[in-house]
């Protein structure tokens, strides 16, 4: 699944591929852009199919439900909404056009990577663990982006070393998405990334 939206601040493609074999994904994401700013979320569900995929939707809902929240606190509300179920790593990036501002805050494997046109990357390193509604402290990134600056948000079942080069030398969404094909064969975990330009 290949799903797109754009406006005049942000170019965003997301893709989507089960595990081989399985009909449900158990990864969730949420995707939302406004004239104002942009979230997006990506959850991990613990293990594959329908029970990973209940953990992992319960933070695609939650986040869509509450988007409006700062990023900490969105955090918190997925930690509790993962209560009685089996867990789920987690990553919340919000960015505000107006003041070219972006926060991040993650837990467990997601990974996300910021390349700007000075030739700077932003890669802040996860926390391990998962949430699950266990007590958790969060660490929260502020940075500024420049004008050009892509980034990719992944699970796990995306394994490519060379990601930094490939958001270095591709510049829109749809450039960089090609390049990853070859790696979306493996089909030994769910996939999930986003990729965003921002203006
Ligand atoms: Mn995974």
């Amino acid at each position: 699944m290949i799903w797109t939206e754009s406006n005049e601040h942000i170019q965003a493609l997301v893709y989507q591929l089960p595990k081989e074999g399985k009909s449900v994904c158990g990864d969730s994401f949420y995707f939302n852009a406004t004239d104002e700013g942009m979230i997006c979320a990506l959850a991990d569900g613990l293990g594959s199919g329908s029970m990973a995929h209940e953990s992992s939707s319960a933070i695609s809902s939650i986040v869509k439900e509450h988007r409006d929240d700062d990023v900490s606190s969105l955090m918190e509300r997925c930690n509790q909404a993962l209560k009685q179920k089996r867990g789920a790593t987690v990553s919340i990036l919000k960015a505000d056009f107006k003041t070219r501002t972006i926060v991040y805050s993650s837990v467990g494997n997601i990974r996300f990577i910021l390349y700007a046109p000075s030739d700077k990357y932003i890669y802040p390193l996860p926390v391990t663990g998962y949430l699950s509604g266990k007590p958790q402290t969060y660490k929260t990134f502020t940075y500024t982006y420049e004008k050009g600056s892509r980034f990719i948000i992944h699970s796990d079942g995306l394994a490519v070393s060379s990601l930094r080069t490939y958001l270095k030398h591709h510049v829109t969404p749809e450039d960089i998405s090609n390049q990853l094909e070859a790696y979306t064969k493996m089909g030994n975990d769910d996939l999930t990334y986003i990729i965003g330009q921002l203006f």
